[in-house]
């Protein structure tokens, strides 16, 4: 069997800066032989983007603002890119966002608007974003979307948005039933803590990650490169019989109890 992604196009939404898990599964991709389409949320930072997927030799890369808030712009996106490049053989879903002031204190204090915004954008938009890219899957697919284990556990600090990922862990599973019938496989990958834009100016980062320095089973924290592999793997043919799956990469950390 030929695990080259020569020929194959993937959707990859969430780059922000080189720092982006996204940016790690587009390079891996890329690396595999893949051609790329990159979506961003709004024009703020997709000059970087451009930027960046420049350095990628002999990428002939698409891009698309998207907005996965906007139930219209998701489907002009892919209808934008059925037109421009047919078929696709997978995404890989890397957004999420929670208000600032929901990261911080007591689950207990978030508003109704604070849940249902991470709710909306972290969890409804794998659904909204499935739905629109699954008819362009038309060899079969792969969609990945990227999760924490505050959503399986209680994370100091995570609070909404551990609600929200395992809402999305549930998410996924549940696409995973509904769109094997037609070749294509939904799966998550748990990654353990990277110092991205996300992650910046929120809680106590430093702690957490000097705790899974001392505790992981492999005594480190994991990289973009290591969660792009992972990303390769499930994208791949690689995994042709794993759907529904969430695969941690974080050195071994969710082991211990
Ligand atoms: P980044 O800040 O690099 O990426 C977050 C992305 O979310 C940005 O590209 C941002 O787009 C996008 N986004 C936010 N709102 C919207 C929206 N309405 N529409 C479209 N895109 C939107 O951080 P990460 O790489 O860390 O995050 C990627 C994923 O990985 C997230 O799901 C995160 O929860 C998950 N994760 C991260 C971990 C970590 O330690 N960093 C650990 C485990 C999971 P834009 O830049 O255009 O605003
Ligand atoms: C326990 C922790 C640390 C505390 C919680 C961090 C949660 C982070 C997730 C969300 C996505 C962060 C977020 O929404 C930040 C925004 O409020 C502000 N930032 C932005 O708007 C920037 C500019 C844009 C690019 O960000 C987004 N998201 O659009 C968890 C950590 C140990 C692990 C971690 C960091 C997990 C995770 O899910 O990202």
């Amino acid at each position: 069997m030929n695990f080259s992604l020569k020929g194959r196009t993937y959707v990859v939404m969430g780059v922000a800066n080189k720092r982006s898990i996204a940016w790690g599964i587009a390079r891996s991709l890329h690396a595999a032989g893949a051609r790329l389409i990159f979506t961003y949320a709004n024009d703020r930072f997709s000059q970087q983007v451009k930027d960046l997927v420049s350095t990628l030799e002999g990428q002939d890369a698409l891009f698309y603002e998207c907005d996965v808030t906007d139930d219209e712009a998701v489907a002009t996106t892919f209808e934008q890119i059925k037109q421009d490049v047919g078929t696709i053989h997978g995404l890989a879903h890397c957004i999420a966002f929670a208000n600032r002031e929901d990261l911080q204190g007591e689950f207990v204090d978030t508003s109704r608007d604070g849940y249902l915004l991470a709710h909306n954008i972290s969890a409804y938009s794998l659904v909204a974003v499935s739905r629109a890219c699954a008819p362009l899957m038309t060899e079969g697919g792969g969609i990945v979307t990227l999760t924490y284990l505050g959503g399986e556990r209680v994370v100091k600090n995570y609070n909404v948005m551990g609600v929200a990922k395992a809402s999305l862990d549930a998410t996924m599973k549940y696409l995973a039933n509904d769109l094997g019938k037609n070749g294509v496989r939904v799966n998550a990958i748990s990654a353990g803590p990277i110092r991205t834009l996300s992650a910046k100016g929120i809680g106590d980062f430093n702690s957490v990650t000097k705790k899974i320095e001392e505790e992981a089973p492999l005594r480190r924290t994991v990289t973009q490169e290591e969660v792009g592999d992972t990303a390769y793997y499930l994208l791949s043919d690689l995994s042709r019989g794993v759907t529904g799956e969430i695969i941690h990469v974080d050195a071994g950390y969710n082991i211990l109890g």
